[in-house]
């Protein structure tokens, strides 16, 4: 059993710090922090990942320590990757520069990966550990994970309700049941995303951008002006072929390329779309889109993180395909009473056995309203 030092707690949760300045950028790769320290605690070099298909943490730290990497120890959030991808393996970086020893929080769920960095690392003489602050690692990179292990994205669903659970009138009117700074928590977690789901009957009902603003975001100066932020995907199930072309989410952004609508429904729309949407068509299962389809093509398209932001039905065709690993709910302090509209929409349970458990993991107030985070 390994016992590490204050020190090294401190060095790694440096290190999870770093890896955090790529939390809107990194994707489709993982967020990754990387510190060395000399013999005597001393920080040498930093680096963490910003974007895939430039240098990874590793090699930021390595270029700040120079020679003085020669006999330190490497603190990374992930393991060292092994293999040629879009940049030179990482492993060989650190035994080039005759680091001593290299302690990782986790082991790189990446096939490609999977323990060979370490074992590259021992075989050239270096000293390896695993499993520092592990769960605030792999807290960083649940989407790379579940998509690297299961093939499919993390997905969490977004419900905004009043404190008698209803998200809307009975005539679909919702705008807005939560306040501001529940609607700025919202932004924040699309941009942490990959990708934004929704159904056509919510984008036709509240016409939403699904896109992110980052000047509600609240970024620095420096992270605000990053060439690397990105808008995610955003992701469309159209299943009836009823969406028309004029709804906002359907329209180009200004800071995007083409390609960042995903259409995904039964049959090619007879609409005319414009070039930066495209279209897939997913099988069906009981005449409905199939929605285990739908994730795992959202996972081969190497989306890591999926925020649903979705009616009822959706929201409860997802929870009754064990799709949801997480919900969050923001709830105002209103009420709506008894003909509103539900949060999920699930058949009649007969059992309480059937009743669907969550853990919470957090309940905070953000501005006037609760925020619950729970998993499923
Ligand atoms: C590391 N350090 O900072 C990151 C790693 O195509 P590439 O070259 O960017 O490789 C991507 C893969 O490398 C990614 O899927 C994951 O396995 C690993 N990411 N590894 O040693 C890093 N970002
Ligand atoms: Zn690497």
């Amino acid at each position: 059993m390994t016992s590490f030092t204050r020190c090294d707690h401190q060095m790694m949760a440096r290190a999870i710090q770093l890896a955090k300045r790529g939390q809107y950028t990194t994707s489709p790769n993982p967020n990754v922090g990387c510190v060395i320290a000399d013999k005597l605690g001393n920080i040498v070099g930093e680096g963490w990942h910003q974007k895939a298909g430039t240098p990874h943490a590793e090699v930021h730290a390595l270029r700040q320590a120079g020679e003085l990497a020669k006999g330190a120890t490497a603190y990374v959030t992930l393991e060292p990757c092994s293999h040629q991808g879009r940049t030179p393996p990482c492993a060989d970086a650190l035994i080039q520069a005759q680091v001593s020893r290299v302690i990782v929080a986790m082991e790189d769920p990446n096939p490609l990966v999977s323990g060979r960095g370490l074992t590259k690392l021992q075989q050239a003489g270096i000293a390896t550990e695993t499993g520092l602050l592990s769960l605030a690692a792999k807290q960083l990179n649940r989407g790379f994970i579940k998509r690297m292990r299961v093939g499919k994205p993390w997905v969490t669903v977004k419900l905004a309700a009043t404190l008698d659970g209803k998200t809307a009138l009975k005539n679909g009117l919702s705008q807005w049941i939560t306040g501001p700074e529940a609607r700025q928590d919202v932004q924040r977690h699309r941009a942490q995303s990959c990708a934004i789901l929704s159904g056509s009957g919510t984008v036709m009902a509240d016409n939403p951008s699904l896109n992110v603003r980052y000047a509600e975001l609240g970024l620095a100066a420096e992270e605000l002006s990053s060439v690397n932020l990105r808008q995610p995907l955003r992701v469309i199930l159209d299943g009836r072929n009823q969406l028309p072309t004029s709804l906002r989410c359907l329209q180009p952004m200004q800071s995007n390329d083409a390609g960042d609508v995903l259409l995904i429904n039964g049959q090619p729309s007879i609409h005319q779309f414009p070039n930066h949407v495209q279209q897939w068509q997913a099988p069906f299962v009981a005449n409905k889109l199939d929605l285990n389809s739908v994730m795992a093509k959202l996972s081969a398209m190497q989306l890591n993180q999926v925020w649903v932001e979705a009616g009822a039905k959706l929201a409860g065709a997802l929870l009754q395909n064990n799709l949801v690993d997480e919900l969050i709910l923001y709830q105002a302090p209103k009420l709506i009473g008894g003909d509103g509209q539900n949060l999920f929409d699930i058949l009649p349970l007969q059992s309480m056995q059937e009743v669907v458990d969550l853990t919470l993991c957090d309940v905070r107030q953000v501005g006037t309203d609760i925020k619950i985070t729970a998993l499923l």
